[in-house]
């Protein structure tokens, strides 16, 4: 029930093997000192993968996809800036507002999350998926941020979100993480 289940999700996509250790941040493990030593921030996702400590779970995607994961990973330098564009976009313009009304206890501004989702719309009327006519990782990191309790309402009212949504969320890997 954290962020680490979009980290997941794309482990499960690529196939990959992997360790899942469980970190209680509601028990302050985030904070304990071997913690704060491989993630500054006290946050969940983390990954390690080698020699490699990587934190913020979409940075984490783009590193699962472009590792392990060539099916899902942009084979253009264009479409690769293109996928960092949709990354900062949904954290920037969807994930911001929705922590910020969670932080102060507000409800999120629905319409204003509406106007930002005229992004995805225009983008999805040229193709089944953000990048084209495949589910990539684009597709899975805006996706597996719009699916929070307070942006998903507002992505189903749409019929044309709602049904890009649905065929990203339906995915097998993503119903095997929640099997889990
Ligand atoms: N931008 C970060 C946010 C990470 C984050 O806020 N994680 C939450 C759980 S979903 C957390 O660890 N909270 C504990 C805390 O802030 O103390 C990411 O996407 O990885």
């Amino acid at each position: 029930m954290s962020r680490a289940f979009r980290c997941l999700w794309m482990l499960e996509e690529a196939g990959v093997a992997y360790e899942l250790k469980p970190v209680d941040f509601a028990k302050g493990e985030t904070k304990a000192a071997e913690y704060l030593k491989l993630n500054p921030n006290g946050r969940v996702p983390l990954l390690v993968d080698g020699d490699l400590v990587i934190w913020e779970s979409l940075a984490i995607n783009l590193h699962i996809a472009k590792r392990y994961a060539p099916q899902f990973w942009p084979s253009t330098e264009d479409q690769q800036s293109l996928l960092q564009m949709w990354t900062a976009w949904v954290m920037g313009e969807i994930e911001g507002p929705h922590d910020a009304a969670n932080k102060a206890g507000t409800d999120l501004d629905a319409k204003a999350l509406d106007r930002s989702l005229n992004a995805l719309r225009q983008t999805l009327d040229r193709g089944a998926y953000i990048l084209g006519p495949d589910f990539a990782v684009a597709d899975l990191n805006v996706a597996s941020v719009l699916l929070r309790p307070k942006t998903v309402d507002v992505v189903k009212a749409d019929p044309r979100l709602q049904d890009w949504f649905e065929r990203c969320t339906s995915r097998p890997a993503l119903a095997q993480v929640f099997a889990q």
